[in-house]
């Protein structure tokens, strides 16, 4: 559970993605597909190449949810439940690669933000993800 200070700091930290969604989201997954090469095997249908432009496509897709979540934080449930049903029931993506892609976008944020990812930033944003994770996986069984 995020405290309200943490949620506080999260929805102050999404002034900075603001207007980065496709670019960041677009480096989260590079990143992913970079560092954990079996998370491709999700997307056969998919360019994965450098700036290719369905990764930019998608990336602005998953990060513009996030923002959604961001600001919905105290009803997630609710607000993930049609992206929940899409990834338990029709893309069966296995759990452990949400902690991939929220670990990738956690390293974009720090490259980012810098000196403004600070540790307490850090440990809320991971709550953060770790809170959306748990919904888009709470159906799969
Ligand atoms: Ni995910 C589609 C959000 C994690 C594989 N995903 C989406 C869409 C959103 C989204 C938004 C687009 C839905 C639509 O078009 O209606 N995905 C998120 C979020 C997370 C996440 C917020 C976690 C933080 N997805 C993952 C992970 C994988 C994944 C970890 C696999 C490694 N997602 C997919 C695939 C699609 C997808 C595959 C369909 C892509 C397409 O367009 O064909």
């Amino acid at each position: 559970m995020l405290t309200a200070d943490e949620k506080q700091l999260v929805l102050h930290a999404w002034d900075k993605v603001q207007g980065h969604q496709e670019d960041f989201g677009a480096e989260a997954l590079e990143r992913m597909f970079t560092t954990y090469p079996s998370t491709k095997t999700y997307f056969p249908h998919f360019d994965l190449h450098h700036d290719s432009e369905q990764v930019r496509h998608h990336g602005k897709k998953v990060v513009t949810a996030l923002g959604n979540a961001v600001h919905h934080m105290d009803t997630l449930s609710k607000t993930l439940s049609d992206l929940s049903d899409l990834h338990a029931y029709n893309l069966r993506v296995d759990p452990v690669n949400f902690k991939l892609l929220s670990h990738c976008f956690q390293v974009v944020l720090a490259v980012h933000l810098r000196d403004e990812y600070t540790p307490q930033l850090h440990v809320a944003f991971d709550k953060f993800m770790e809170a959306v994770c748990n919904v888009l996986t709470e159906k799969y069984r």
